[in-house]
């Protein structure tokens, strides 16, 4: 498959429009994908003519599923992960140029919008929710950590919101999403063709023309019910805390979310947690974090494993090492987060 038909890109008028176009993998995201996206996103930047950017898929069951993981995982195995950090540094590349991108970048979260997904929708001035919107970032379920910018987006997301999602891989719908900040519009998926038009119409109020497509009253957020429980339940600072609140809450919620939390990766959650905390000062510094621990965690057996189990065998019964929470030391943390060697850190792109 050649690259530029990985995405699309066309320009109606002042809009510059990208699409995600590799549906066998539901759109995760390729190096290529990123740096094609990368360099078209920099050659609109200095185009007058472009004033704002729909992002959106070509067609298929969602937005984007992700990174390719597979192609991660087997650089694991065989090159010492060389093609892994490759992937992962254009993709971070990608988001950090996204984040601080001088013209409205418009995403269509219309489907599975998960782990790479929401690396390039978050960053996005206008994130466009519909009823099919699948939102999640699921690194707990390979042994990878919540990456592409949580660690910036989480932590600023209401009350545990956040902590929930990155320890829990809970499936947000497009309702949840405008609920908690993670959509600014939700449109029916029946009027996304209607408000791409509406935007190159009127490149100029792009607030208008996706309001005006917004059912009122605003759809019911499940997740809303939920809110005091999880500002609650996972309110203290260990993975091990989160547990025991979980189980002495007795719940069916709490018991269903106690079941997601356990079978996740015991050094993901606890990576996560610190991650979270971490309070980088500017999304470039978060980046590099990130970067950081990506480098690690991709080597781990816990990573391979992961990918095993979800992706390959399909089988869904990884074997963490280590299996419980109280075997993650703090020690192994340290050395997660630990500086790269000169040459290795991530930098943005220019
Ligand atoms: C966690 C992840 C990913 C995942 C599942 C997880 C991920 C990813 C995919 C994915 C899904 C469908 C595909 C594909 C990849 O699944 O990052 O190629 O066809 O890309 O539990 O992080």
């Amino acid at each position: 498959m050649t690259l530029q038909s990985e995405i699309h890109v066309h320009r109606h008028g002042a809009v510059g429009h990208i699409s995600l176009n590799r549906p066998k993998a539901i759109n995760a995201l390729t190096q290529d994908m990123c740096e094609a996206m990368a360099d078209t996103l920099l050659e609109w930047r200095n185009d007058d003519a472009i004033t704002a950017i729909i992002l959106d898929h070509a067609e298929g069951r969602g937005f984007c599923a992700g990174g390719d993981v597979q192609l991660v995982r087997r650089s694991a195995l065989e090159d010492d992960g060389a093609a892994g950090r490759a992937f992962f540094r254009a993709e971070y590349r990608l988001n950090h140029m996204m984040f601080t991108y001088p013209k409205p970048i418009i995403a269509f979260m219309d489907g599975v919008t998960m782990g790479g997904g929401v690396g390039i929708s978050q960053p996005c001035k206008f994130r466009v929710a519909t009823e099919n919107t699948m939102f999640a970032m699921p690194e707990g379920s390979i042994g990878l950590f919540p990456d592409v910018g949580a660690g910036w987006y989480l932590p600023r997301l209401p009350g545990q919101l956040g902590r929930f999602l990155g320890l829990t891989g809970a499936r947000l719908d497009g309702a949840e999403c405008l609920w908690a900040g993670l959509a600014t519009h939700y449109v029916s998926a029946a009027d996304v063709a209607e408000a791409k038009a509406h935007i190159i119409e009127t490149p100029h109020d792009i607030d208008a023309a996706l309001r005006s497509l917004m059912p009122s009253p605003a759809p019911d957020a499940r997740l809303a019910g939920n809110a005091a429980s999880i500002d609650k339940l996972f309110a203290p600072d260990t993975l091990e805390g989160i547990l025991a609140a979980l189980e002495a809450d007795g719940s069916d919620w709490a018991n269903k979310e106690l079941k997601a939390v356990a079978s996740k990766c015991p050094t993901t959650c606890k990576v996560a947690l610190r991650q979270l905390a971490a309070d980088a000062p500017d999304f470039a510094a978060n980046m590099a974090l990130e970067y950081r621990i990506a480098a690690r965690m991709l080597m781990r057996h816990d990573f391979i494993e992961g990918v095993r189990a979800v992706l390959v065998d399909k089988d869904g019964a990884p074997q963490w090492h280590p299996s419980t929470p109280e075997a993650v030391t703090e020690a192994m943390l340290d050395a997660i987060f630990a500086p790269l060697p000169d040459g290795e850190e991530w930098t943005p792109l220019a």
